[in-house]
């Protein structure tokens, strides 16, 4: 199935957080592709991916990187897909410059931040299904599914607390 969702992180050393994007995305059953690609390092491996995806109906471009993280911002400097952006606290700055790096863009090139780290690449997963949901019925019904079930299981672990 081609893919819907491109997945790019800043180096290999990102992917134990970005596995968490991964697995949102398969858990809606949307195939994605997933690799590693440099704003710094590999600027021009970053462009051809971009404009690959564009030809080959990728609909959302997600990127997570860490320290001067621009590339969520180069990315959305060359497409008009939407862009979302994971800050990583991978350096000694704990994602502090990566989360101002990723959601201060200047006006006409927006990046849709997420929050630092974990946290940040399972919204980039869901945020994702949610603009696919838009066109996608079966992903929109899974998303409502996906809301209940988080609830039920609030309201679960509440009951439990209640009894202590
Ligand atoms: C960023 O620098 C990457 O996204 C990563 O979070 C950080 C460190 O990269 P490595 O030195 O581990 O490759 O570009």
């Amino acid at each position: 199935m081609k893919a819907k969702v491109l997945i790019l992180m800043g180096s290999d050393s990102d992917l134990s957080v970005m596995e968490g994007t991964a697995k949102i995305l398969k858990e809606f059953r949307i195939p994605y592709k997933m690799t590693v690609s440099s704003a710094h390092r590999t600027p021009d491996r970053t462009v051809k991916l971009i404009r690959d995806s564009e030809k080959n109906g990728v609909q959302v471009i997600i990127a997570g990187a860490g320290a001067a993280a621009h590339l969520a911002g180069v990315v959305a400097s060359h497409t008009t897909l939407p862009v979302i952006g994971i800050p990583i606290d991978s350096s000694p700055l704990k994602g502090i410059d990566a989360l101002y790096s990723t959601v201060q863009m200047p006006p006409g090139i927006p990046v849709a931040s997420m929050a630092v780290g974990r946290g940040g690449a399972k919204n980039a997963g869901i945020f994702a299904a949610q603009i696919l949901g838009l066109t996608d019925t079966r992903i929109a019904k899974a998303l409502k599914e996906y809301k209940k079930k988080m609830a039920a299981e609030v309201v679960k672990k509440a009951k439990k607390v209640e009894k202590q």
